[in-house]
């Protein structure tokens, strides 16, 4: 695969985008995306002098573009937006809200824009406000979620916009890829196999749950409080869906999920914990490095699209 609108517009090789997973997307697993021709993005979960030490840090382990991710629920997002300008962060991705109000300061210091979308309408408001391109994220994806698929999503907000659209959402290979080229997609994003692979620092018992996950394995919590979420099946989701059902306060449900993802990312408590992963956790099932995962997708790419186009 050439160029295509996404490569330039982000000076990247190859158009793969690496999910800013919280807790998760830190400077070591965005650098080793970035050098391996992709985009790695960090997380921008966290205290505000976490992040600006993360970013420091993956400055220091390349020089190729990265991105930071953006989570709109946090509460020190508008330190965090000034800090994308500060630090004149080539890329950010937005996710679980609309920040509409941070763009034009962001685009005036010449960062590019990409929020995270569920819907058309979404899409075409950021579109309005100055975005260079969106993720399209489809429900199959990890962690907090919309509520259409990604094979349906795509091509309407491939109509509904023109800026460049960048799929995500139940992509792990390079099927999923050239599908989503097939969309209308320029691009995709992928969170799920970037999380087993050797440079990311997520628990080896979550790398080993998600390596063992099945195609059913994954469950959809917080619907009842308006906060979708989709994780892998545990003792947690049990309580979670339990208390959903039972019409419990909402402050109660809120309260079982809080500072859960953490207990799975760094305690490795994958029981009590949230093991956040997309519907695709069934098909990732080795552990490469960034490199060796970019190159086993861009190769199954060529061939998918090849077969395509001599058939
Ligand atoms: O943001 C995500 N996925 C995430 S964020 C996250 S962190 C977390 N931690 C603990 C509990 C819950 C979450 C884990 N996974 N994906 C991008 C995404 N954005 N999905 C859906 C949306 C979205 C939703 C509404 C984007 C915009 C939006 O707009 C609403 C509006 O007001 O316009």
């Amino acid at each position: 695969m050439k160029t295509s609108r996404i490569t330039e517009l982000l000076n990247i090789e190859y158009p793969i985008i690496q999910g800013g997973m919280a807790w998760i997307s830190d400077a070591n697993l965005a650098a080793a995306v970035s050098e391996a021709g992709g985009l790695g993005i960090i997380s921008g979960v966290g205290s505000t002098e976490e992040v600006r030490a993360e970013i420091k840090k993956t400055k220091l382990l390349t020089k190729k573009p990265f991105g930071i991710n953006i989570m709109l629920m946090r509460d020190n997002i508008d330190e965090i937006a000034k800090l994308v300008c500060d630090e004149q962060i080539a890329v950010v991705t937005t996710g679980a809200g609309s920040p509409g109000k941070y763009i034009e300061d962001w685009k005036k210091h010449n960062v590019k824009v990409i929020p995270v979308v569920p819907s058309v309408a979404i899409a075409k408001r950021m579109e309005k406000f100055g975005a260079d391109a969106v993720i399209v994220e489809g429900m199959e994806a990890g962690g907090h979620i919309g509520q259409l698929t990604t094979m349906s999503l795509i091509p309407q907000v491939v109509d509904a916009v023109d800026i460049p659209v960048i799929a995500a959402g139940g992509i792990g290979d390079g099927r999923g890829i050239a599908a989503s080229l097939m969309l209308g997609a320029c691009g995709v994003q992928m969170g799920t196999r970037f999380l087993v692979s050797e440079e990311c620092k997520v628990h080896e018992n979550y790398k080993e749950r998600v390596l063992n996950a099945k195609d059913i394995d994954t469950e959809v919590t917080g619907t009842s409080t308006s906060h979708p979420v989709r994780v892998l099946r545990n003792k947690l989701t049990r309580e979670y869906i339990k208390l959903e059902k039972s019409n419990a306060d909402p402050r109660e449900i809120e309260a079982l999920g809080k500072g859960a993802l953490r207990k799975a990312v760094i305690d490795g408590d994958i029981n009590n914990g949230s093991v956040m992963a997309g519907q695709i956790a069934g098909l990732v099932n080795k552990k490469q490095s960034c490199k060796e995962i970019i190159n086993e997708l861009m190769d199954e790419l060529d061939l998918v699209l090849g077969r395509v186009c001599n058939e």
